[in-house]
């Protein structure tokens, strides 16, 4: 009785330990979470350094985007899907311009826009801390579909140093980028 009492505690924690194994989320750029079907994204500053991820999943309303960040200056920021999956500290320029595959003007308030890429302004907390879901209907993670955020070269994900003001071309003032994650 003893030893089977025994086994089956040894069991019961074997299993909790494969458990939390399966359940351990990947942190890792691009990591494709097998749990969820959710791309991880991670989002580095001009330091190299990681300050948040932002969660991708595909939606019938769109990409959907768990963000959480933190580092970042109190008030509203311009967040966009950059045209190349390539982060280079300190600017990011090597994202490229916004993602714009339709070739329209820039801004959620445009009458010539707006860019697939554009979003709605994010907020940070008096902390610095971002966490938000934002939805993306004008792009897609399918690979191969029109507007898909994986196409060859990729995208990233930035957020800006400013607000975005939704009409500006071709980047609503938004002023410097501040983090950059890589979406492939
Ligand atoms: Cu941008």
């Amino acid at each position: 009785m003893k030893y089977q009492k025994l086994i089956y505690a040894l069991c019961a924690m074997l299993a909790l330990i494969v458990i939390a194994f399966v359940h351990h989320p990947h942190l890792s750029a691009n990591a494709k979470d097998a749990q969820n079907g959710k791309l991880i994204v991670s989002l580095i500053n001009a330091k190299n350094e990681e300050m948040g991820t932002a969660k991708l999943s595909e939606t019938a309303k769109g990409v959907r985007i768990e963000l959480e960040a933190e580092g970042l200056t109190p008030g509203i920021h311009a967040i966009h899907f950059h045209e190349y999956g390539s982060c280079t500290p300190p600017d990011f320029m090597s994202a490229g311009a916004h993602f714009n595959p339709e070739n329209k003007k820039h801004g959620l308030k445009n009458p010539m826009g707006p860019h697939a890429g554009d979003m709605v302004n994010i907020f940070a907390d008096r902390h610095g801390h971002v966490k938000t879901v934002l939805f993306n209907s004008m792009v897609t993670l399918k690979e191969g579909k029109p507007n898909s955020l994986r196409d060859a070269d990729g995208s990233a994900l930035i957020i800006h140093e400013k607000g975005d003001d939704q009409v500006t071309d071709p980047s609503g003032n938004s002023g410097d980028r501040i983090l950059c994650g890589v979406i492939k």
